[in-house]
C-alpha cells in the first residue's frame, strides 16, 4: 500500500441518522442560520410547521401593508394549530422564524436599494459579507426552500411561483424557483404562477426538472392549473389532489425512501378563493402592458419580477392587493392542514 498516509483506505460510512441530518446541520451552522426558539421547539416536538417567504414583503408589498399581511398569515397558521416559520435575512444572518418586532424591522426596509432579493445564489453573499455589511433581505421561493430544507421544514406556503418569462430564449430568464423545486425536497403551496409569465413553458420546465405538480380539486372533473388571480389557466393539471392528506402522503413517501433518489420538491396548486378571483380578461391587458414596459425600459434579471408586480399594482390602483392577500391566506391555511397530516403520517 503506497497510498500517502492522509488518504483514508475506506470511505467513511454515512452516519445512521443521515436522512435526518439537515436539522442538526442547521444547528451547527448556528452563526449563519438562526432558528428561532419557537421553531426549534416545534421541530423537536414534531409540531406541524409551515415555512413562509419574505421576498413578497420586501419586493412585493409596500410598508406597512406588508407587516399587516405578514401578521395575518402567521395568525392564520397559528389558528390552524401549526407554527409559522417565516424565513429571511436579518443583519446578515439567515433566519428561520421571526419575532414580531424583527419581522417589522425587515418589512420596514421594503423597497430600499440596500434590501436584497435573496435567491439561492445570493445566500453566500448576504451571510458572507457580514463583516462589512449587515444585509437585510427577503428570500424568494428558491431561497426560502433552501433554508427551510436546511432546518428540516418540509411544507412551505406562498402566493405565486416564479417561472419562464415571456420572450424566452431572449432573454433566457427562467426563475431559480423552478430549479430549486427540481433539487430540494420541500413542498410549495401556491396559486400557480402569474400570467405575466409564459405559463406553458413554466410547466414544461417543472416536468423536465422532475417536479410533482398537483392541483386541489375533484377527481373525475377537469382540473386546470391556476393562474394566480384566475382560478384556471389553459393548462390541465397533471395531477389532482383531493385533500391535504393526499398532499402529505406525497411528501412522506419520497422522504421515507430517500434511496429512491427523489430529492426534488413538490408543487401543490391551490386556486384563489372564488369571490376574490379577477377575471383573466380584466387583468390580461394590464399584464401585457407591464411586460412591454419592462422590456422598453431595459429592466432585466432579478429586477424584472418586482418591476412587473409593481406596475400591475399601480395600474390597478391597488385593486389587486385584496386578491393577493386572500390567496396567500388560503394557501397558508391549506399549508397548515398539509403539515398536520404530514405530522400524523410521520409520528
Ligand atoms: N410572483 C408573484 N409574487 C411574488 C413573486 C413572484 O406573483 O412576490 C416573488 C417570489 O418571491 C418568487 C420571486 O420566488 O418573486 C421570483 O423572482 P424571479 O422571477 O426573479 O426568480
Ligand atoms: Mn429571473
Amino acid at each position: 500500500s503506497r497510498l500517502p498516509r492522509h488518504v483514508p483506505r475506506t470511505l467513511p460510512t454515512l452516519p445512521a441518522n443521515y436522512h435526518h441530518r439537515t436539522y442538526s446541520n442547521a444547528l451547527k451552522l448556528g452563526r449563519f442560520v438562526r432558528i428561532s426558539e419557537e421553531v426549534r421547539e416545534a421541530l423537536a416536538s414534531k409540531t406541524p410547521i409551515v415555512a413562509l417567504e419574505t421576498a413578497i414583503y420586501t419586493h412585493g408589498f409596500p410598508y406597512p401593508d406588508n407587516v399587516g399581511l405578514a401578521s395575518k398569515v402567521e395568525a392564520a397558521i397559528r389558528e390552524s394549530g401549526a407554527v409559522p416559520a417565516t424565513i429571511g435575512i436579518l443583519d446578515g444572518t439567515a433566519r428561520v422564524g421571526f419575532s414580531q418586532p424583527e419581522l417589522e424591522r425587515l418589512a420596514s426596509t421594503a423597497g430600499q436599494k440596500a434590501t436584497v432579493k435573496v435567491s439561492r445564489r445570493d445566500i453566500p453573499f448576504v451571510v458572507g459579507m457580514r463583516h462589512t455589511t449587515a444585509y437585510n433581505g427577503g428570500t424568494t421561493i428558491a431561497g426560502t426552500m433552501l433554508l427551510a430544507n436546511t432546518a428540516g421544514i418540509k411544507v412551505f406556503a406562498t402566493g405565486g411561483l416564479g417561472g419562464v418569462h415571456r420572450g424566452y430564449p431572449n432573454p433566457m430568464d427562467v426563475s431559480a424557483d423552478l430549479m430549486e423545486l427540481g433539487r430540494t425536497n420541500v413542498a410549495v403551496i401556491s396559486s400557480g404562477s402569474k400570467a405575466f409569465l409564459d405559463l406553458e413553458n413554466t410547466f414544461e420546465v417543472l416536468e423536465t426538472q422532475g417536479v410533482f405538480v398537483g392541483t386541489f380539486g375533484k377527481v373525475g372533473t377537469k382540473v386546470m392549473v391556476p393562474a394566480f388571480y384566475s382560478r384556471e389557466s389553459n393548462i390541465i393539471s397533471p395531477n389532482i389532489l383531493e385533500s391535504p392528506r393526499d398532499a402529505a402522503s406525497l411528501i412522506a413517501i419520497p422522504d421515507a425512501s430517500h434511496t429512491m433518489g427523489l430529492t426534488s420538491g413538490q408543487l401543490f396548486c391551490n386556486p384563489i378563493p372564488e369571490k376574490f378571483e379577477i377575471p383573466e380578461k380584466d387583468i390580461n391587458k394590464v399584464v401585457s402592458k407591464a411586460v412591454e414596459k419592462a422590456r422598453d425600459k431595459g429592466v432585466f434579471g432579478k429586477d424584472q419580477t418586482p418591476y412587473i408586480l409593481n406596475e400591475i399594482k399601480e395600474v390597478t390602483k391597488g385593486a389587486s392587493l385584496p386578491a393577493n392577500t386572500a390567496l396567500i391566506l388560503s394557501n397558508a391555511k391549506i399549508g397548515a392542514q398539509v403539515a398536520h397530516e404530514l405530522a400524523r403520517l410521520e409520528n
